[in-house]
């Protein structure tokens, strides 16, 4: 059945800053789903705590929203309960960098095979505007007014020396390119990480397309990691599109001696276990 783009509307009204990155990556996340033919009713979309997770009733589709930097595990848990669903975990740089860091690494470590989507405005946004591990060293921010002073951390970077399977970055100010790299991050097998350069209006201006143009510059995706480090690590450019691949890693449920050649999912073959003896003992 063909799937239309309006079909992931609602009638939710958006609480996005006019001019918030938000509004693109939506429109590339539907873009992507509805190219690959799939209809909401085939997708998971975890959502995490923030403006990236007040989206997450401006999307159809299965949807869930958990506690402050839980949107990966959540994620994690519908994929191993259901492979045939398309699942994507939507997170923003304080959630996934602070509160769930742990979730980040360890997702990347089993390779389960889901696409999470790391929303960068380089700040906490929901709550006005303070610093995260992302904020550039030296600005100012809510509570720091005289400027952060620990150096901030580079996503790529921290994602390429964990052995990943697939990182790119794209840019709110661009949805068309992406809208294509999340669909290649979906169609990859294994954990998809796609840092999004984030247009901030309110706190993080300093990522809008005027101030960035002459610094993105798009790329090729490479299996070769030090290229991918040297790409990450470049302090005049930045690179856009997918940047690293490694499709030899096996993801997290090829791995699973006990579920190999199994047809059927998790959630099917929990409805043949009569749980009610298991109750029955807890009364
Ligand atoms: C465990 C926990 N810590 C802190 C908060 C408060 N809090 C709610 S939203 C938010 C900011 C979210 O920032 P980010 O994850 O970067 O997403 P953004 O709003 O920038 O999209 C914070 C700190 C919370 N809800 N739960």
């Amino acid at each position: 059945m063909k799937v239309d783009i309006t079909q992931y509307d609602t009638n939710e009204k958006s609480t996005w800053c006019p001019g918030c990155g938000n509004f693109n990556i939506h429109l590339a996340l539907k873009k992507a789903l509805v190219e690959l033919g799939k209809q909401p009713s085939e997708v998971v979309l975890s959502f995490d705590i923030g403006c990236n997770g007040n989206g997450g009733d401006k999307i159809e589709g299965f949807r869930v929203k958990g506690l402050h930097g839980r949107s990966i595990p959540f994620a994690v848990g519908a994929h191993i309960a259901n492979r045939k669903m398309t699942v994507i975990a939507d997170i923003g740089d304080g959630g996934c960098l602070h509160e769930g860091v742990d979730h980040l690494i360890h997702g990347i470590r089993s390779n389960y095979d889901i696409t999470v989507l790391i929303h960068n405005n380089e700040n906490f946004g929901l709550t006005t505007g303070q610093i995260t591990s992302t904020t550039k060293e030296g600005k100012a921010m809510y509570g720091f007014p005289n400027g952060r002073t620990e150096g901030a951390i580079n996503i790529g970077e921290l994602v390429l020396s964990l052995n990943p399977s697939f990182f790119a970055r794209g840019f709110s100010g661009d949805p068309e390119q992406l809208s294509n790299i999340i669909k290649s991050g979906i169609k990859h097998k294994g954990f998809s990480v796609i840092e999004i350069v984030q247009i901030c209006p309110t706190y993080n201006p300093e990522s809008s397309l005027e101030i960035l143009k002459g610094k993105i510059s798009q790329t090729e995706s490479t299996n070769d990691i030090d290229l991918a480090r040297k790409k990450i690590k470049d302090t005049e450019k930045i690179y856009t599109g997918v940047i690293y691949t490694n499709s030899k890693l096996k993801d997290y449920y090829s791995n699973l001696e006990n579920r190999k050649n199994r047809k059927s999912e998790l959630v099917d073959e929990v409805k043949n276990y009569d749980i009610m003896n298991i109750l029955s003992d807890l009364q």
